[in-house]
């Protein structure tokens, strides 16, 4: 009897040491699993020798005390001088002892932001040394070292120059100022405008933590849909705060631009860009931010597009509204960050077509610190879309990459799409010109030297930042993308797995393999064969491709997919809209002719027959079929493959999963009977015998309303 409460209690501190809330994202620093290993990882790691006094070295300091205490579960002492396994971290203006030419000449290779990170003998002494011209390299640095023993790497002959390949990595917040976030899935904004300036949320420190590890340096924090106030006095103060707490950790702060804020907030009768006074309306705007943020990275601007304002309200062009702003920011080392995304229901011809149509006359004519930040695809962040034709076709403007990493239209937080491969199918694709787009963006065909990557967020104030804890991944990825477009989707999820969850060999293997079909599937069960934008109006969520009376016709399904008697797919070949002659005819060709365009992007460019043969034999409308049920199938067998991975998985993040890909399975069921019950309605032809047949009705479908639907 005496003996029943501790066991009780030891179990109950079994069952809470195995369940996790995901709050400690991909820096868990566990103890090594490994016990070889750990104990080789012991010998050669036996204190810390860590020189300079800036927040950042501080911030260095307490990560390798916390990391190397998790995963040595030991403590690590200070040493003063090199002992066997010290390791020192510093740059050579800190640390005499770093001061040898190797290092020196290895740090000429690091830049600004990089770092090296070698094993070497100090004082005869054998050392692992992190180094680099600053200290935010050298936290840089540190992560790095920490994730090579957080995945169980070996670390006895180090060698490693690692340099950013773009300068700004960043995200964009869709954050409003009362907290609702545009497109969000993980609860509220993180922002917490109200208590801001005075009460720091500790989350904004873990916020910037995180990016730290991943090598973000940027941060838009509001809404490309923006609101004026942001730029008042207040709120400026409330920015500058945030701003305060991300600088150690090498993170500026960038604001959206309202274009219309001089006459919202400053009283003024217009906002023309080539008026006078709102020149000087922001430039003293421009003044007032850096008084309270000095190293203020610069605007973010929507304009012209989904109803915002912008210069061709004045009759003026985009590359007159950014040059305004850019030259109020310039005096300060700012940038201005134009968005590409503008179209327009006022004009007739494909949407596809309209954002080339508007930015490539103004090739050339923008200042020198304005990037055009252009959407991976050239509709908007559909589940797979053909890169955007402005990638390749701007060579005197600088273009900056934006990714979507919150799932808008990729199944939002309910299912689990690891999206590193849609970003790399995109960074991969050769424009045409014999150079990728990744190519484009990194500088490398223009030598020019802004250069960049933003993602849509995905953070939210959900415990587990995310919403899905398998969504974490997706900022992970593109953080380390962002560092170096040339990592594998495999080799990133594969250690996003080990720091994520575990280093189990046979857990890794699955859980790898599924999320990198995960994206397959989710285009396979929504969109497969090249449709896009057939989900629900406004919040997005499930199928509706039956929509047709939106008053803007692009925001109609039926005009992306133009379901007829005859056949589906939208024709964007010379017979239909042409807009595959905004790509370079060696991007094209392959996409223009019927017989050599990829099933994945067939329905993209050709309206097609539903008899038209593909080429698995079966006819396009069977094909369709195929593809639905295969999806939704597939969903169930990663329900399968998850079960199976409960005994390496804590609790709480396994049950999390579990119940998500099972709403995921509904909705693929969903997804599946409503787009084929609705496109039999057009092609009159039935569902293969073999498949189950829907058990509900259309009409249901049809019914189906969701007001509450989150991220609107
Ligand atoms: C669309 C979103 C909308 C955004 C817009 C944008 O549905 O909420 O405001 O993109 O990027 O995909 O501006």
């Amino acid at each position: 009897m005496k003996r029943f409460p501790l066991l009780l209690l030891l179990l109950l501190q079994a069952l809470l040491a195995s369940s996790e809330n995901g709050y400690e994202l991909w820096l868990r620093y566990n103890k090594v699993e490994d016990k070889t290993l750990l104990q080789v990882y012991r010998q050669q790691l036996t204190g810390l020798l860590i020189s300079g006094n800036s927040p950042t070295m501080d911030i260095v300091r307490k990560e390798l005390q916390t990391g190397l205490h998790g995963l040595l579960d030991h403590s690590i002492p200070l040493h003063t001088s090199p002992q066997a396994g010290t390791l020192i971290a510093g740059t050579p203006q800190n640390e005499p002892l770093l001061r040898n030419t190797a290092i020196n000449e290895q740090l000429k290779n690091a830049g600004n932001e990089g770092f090296v990170i070698t094993t070497s003998l100090i004082n005869n002494k054998p050392c692992t040394i992190i180094s680099a011209n600053t200290d935010i390299g050298v936290l840089y640095g540190t992560f790095h070292l920490l994730r090579l023993l957080q995945t169980q790497q070996s670390i006895t002959k180090l060698n490693i120059v690692s340099a950013p390949r773009l300068r700004l990595r960043m995200l964009n917040h869709w954050d409003n100022l009362n907290r609702t976030v545009e497109r969000g899935y993980a609860g509220f904004s993180i922002w917490n405008w109200h208590t801001l300036p005075d009460y720091i949320d500790p989350r904004y420190i873990d916020y910037a933590r995180a990016n730290a590890s991943i090598g973000i340096n940027g941060t838009v924090l509001t809404n490309v849909n923006a609101n004026a106030t942001m730029l008042t006095k207040p709120y400026l103060e409330k920015a500058k705060a945030l701003a305060n707490a991300f600088r150690p950790y090498g993170i500026r702060v960038f604001l959206t631009a309202r274009f219309s804020a001089p006459m919202e907030i400053g009283g003024l009768k217009t906002a023309d860009p080539l008026d006078p006074a709102v020149k000087q309306w922001w430039q003293q705007k421009a003044k007032e931010i850096y008084q309270y943020i000095p190293d203020f990275g610069g605007f973010l601007v929507k304009a012209n597009s989904e109803g915002q304002p912008g210069p061709q309200d004045y009759h003026r062009t985009h590359a007159d509204g950014a040059n305004m702003l850019a030259d109020a920011v310039a005096p300060f080392k700012g940038i201005v960050i134009w968005r590409a995304f503008v179209y327009s229901h006022t004009n007739p011809l494909d949407r596809h077509t309209q954002a080339f149509d508007e930015f490539t006359p103004l090739d050339g004519q923008f200042r020198k610190n304005v990037m055009l930040q252009v959407k991976n695809g050239p509709i908007d962040f559909m589940p797979r879309e053909p890169f955007h034709p402005l990638f390749g076709a701007m060579p005197n403007t600088p273009l900056m990459m934006e990714f979507q990493v919150t799932q808008e239209y990729l199944g939002q937080a309910t299912n689990l799409v690891y999206l590193a491969p849609l970003f790399k199918e995109v960074l991969e694709s050769n424009t045409g010109n014999d150079y990728t787009v990744a190519q484009v963006i990194d500088g490398s065909t223009s030598k020019d030297t802004l250069t960049g990557i933003a993602g849509v967020a995905n953070i939210g104030n959900d415990i587990n930042w995310c919403g899905h804890p398998f969504a974490q991944a997706n900022w992970y990825a593109l953080g380390r993308l962002a560092w170096d477009h040339s990592l594998s989707s495999a080799g990133i999820a594969n250690e996003w797995l080990r720091m994520t969850f575990t280093n189990n060999q046979h857990f890794v293997d699955t859980a790898q393999a599924m999320m990198l079909a995960s994206r397959d599937v989710y285009v396979q069960f929504t969109n497969p064969l090249g449709l896009h934008h057939i989900m629900g109006t406004g919040h997005h969520y499930g199928p509706a491709p039956w929509v047709n009376d939106q008053h803007r016709p692009e925001w109609n399904p039926v005009y992306y997919h133009k379901a007829d008697s005859i056949g589906i797919g939208f024709n964007r070949t010379t017979t239909g809209s042409n807009a595959l002659a905004q790509y370079q005819p060696k991007a094209r060709q392959q996409w223009e002719n019927l017989s050599t365009c990829p099933d994945a992007y067939l329905l993209w460019f050709h309206h097609v027959p539903w008899d038209y043969k593909m080429r698995s034999g079966r006819s396009l409308w069977n094909e369709l079929c195929y593809q639905y049920y295969t999806g939704a199938a597939r969903t169930a067998a990663m329900q399968q493959t998850w079960n199976k991975l409960q005994p390496y998985v804590d609790q709480q993040r396994f049950h999390e999963v579990a119940m998500l890909l099972n709403i995921q399975h509904k909705e693929s069921v969903w997804w599946r009977n409503a787009c084929l019950l609705y496109f039999q309605t057009v092609s009159h032809l039935p569902i293969p015998a073999g498949y189950e047949q829907p058990s509900t009705s259309l009409e249901y479908y049809k019914s189906l309303r969701f007001p509450y639907a989150p991220g609107i």
